[in-house]
């Protein structure tokens, strides 16, 4: 590897986007060389930023590419796990937006293919992991102040105000990073959701605008996830733990409360990428750092797998109005 670690970069989306200029403006140690999407002259449109990356029309030649170090992956969800496959089968690291994919046949090959190498390559692109917010919330729950950690409870709010998505989407996509949350803040496995939701539309009885999930975990704590997809009004994360003897929670907005003209207002950050802007350059860091001392960091294929193992118990869930067990498998030695 060169002294610096060179990125290749698959998908050039809001989220590709964002991570190129992040891995190019603010992250020292890594070069962003090489640039693949099908849309080639949105690719070249990033390349031209990342001062001259090669551009690519297919994702196997850039993961065989010799210049490209590290993979990051932001292609729509469906591609997530071939592409991660790949990449772990090249033994190239690779930071793979989530989800890890949108079934868990296709999550589970990919750990496979990690344990068959093993060695950890994949880190999985939940960024509230990264998050101030989340973090300082998680310490003050594992100090143990609070006594023990029994009620987990996240509100995921998203701005879009027309969009039709089915529940499949929604959960998978949105809901999965409260999944992640719950079992990341929490310490431990969920065994049990029970998930109800709201259509968009009567037309449209599998879209959802609105999502509730239960949550049992095997110490027989409870966790509420809620997501709603057109929330109307902006974009907003809150999270709470109540312990024994406390509750803690985030702070949900990062602007100032401002009183002017008889009035009390605050500021409602437009989306994910306002709202977790930190959390996206520290995560950037990390990994760049993980790859550079040769040691994993962060959210593992085995969380990826996990999140839509319990993912997918939530969309069964909904869909027939049944509770269902998840069933973790073992968890392989290499993950710790
Ligand atoms: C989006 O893909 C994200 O990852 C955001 O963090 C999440 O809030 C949103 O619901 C997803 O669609």
């Amino acid at each position: 590897m060169s002294a610096k670690v060179n990125v290749g970069l698959v998908g050039t989306g809001g989220m590709g986007g964002r991570h190129a200029a992040n891995l190019n403006d603010s992250v020292a140690a890594a070069d962003v060389v090489a640039i693949m999407d099908v849309d080639t002259s949105r690719a070249e449109e990033i390349a031209a930023r990342c001062g001259g990356a090669a551009v690519y029309g297919d994702a196997d030649a850039l993961i065989a590419a010799p210049e490209v170090d590290a993979i990051l992956i932001a292609a729509p969800d469906r591609f997530h796990a071939g592409i991660a496959r790949s990449c772990v089968e090249a033994g190239k690291p690779v930071l793979c937006e989530k989800p890890l994919a949108t079934n868990v046949a296709d999550a589970q090959r990919v750990v496979e293919a990690e344990v068959a190498g093993g060695r950890r390559l994949v880190q999985v692109g939940f960024m509230r992991q990264y998050d101030p917010a989340h973090v300082a919330l998680k310490e003050v729950s594992d100090s143990g102040e609070q006594g023990r950690a029994l009620v987990f409870r996240s509100v995921h709010n998203n701005p879009e105000k027309s969009a039709i998505r089915p529940l499949t989407d929604v959960v998978t996509n949105s809901l999965i990073h409260d999944i992640h949350s719950a079992r990341w803040m929490m310490g431990e496995e969920i065994v049990r959701v029970q998930t109800a939701y709201i259509p968009s539309s009567p037309d449209h009885p599998e879209s959802a605008r609105f999502v509730m999930a239960q949550l049992q975990y095997r110490s027989g704590a409870l966790g509420a996830l809620e997501c709603n997809s057109e929330a109307g009004y902006g974009y907003e994360v809150m999270v709470s733990i109540t312990g024994e003897t406390g509750v803690a929670q985030t702070s949900p907005l990062q602007s100032p409360v401002v009183r002017h003209s008889n009035a009390r207002r605050q500021w409602v950050e437009q989306d994910w990428l306002q709202r977790f802007q930190v959390a996206y350059l520290n995560e950037a860091h990390a990994w760049v750092q993980s790859i550079v001392d040769g040691r994993a960091v962060g959210p593992s294929g085995w969380d990826g797998y996990v999140s839509i193992l319990v993912a997918n118990a939530c969309i069964e869930s909904g869909l027939n109005r049944v509770p269902v067990d998840v069933e973790v498998p073992e968890r392989p030695a290499l993950y710790g």
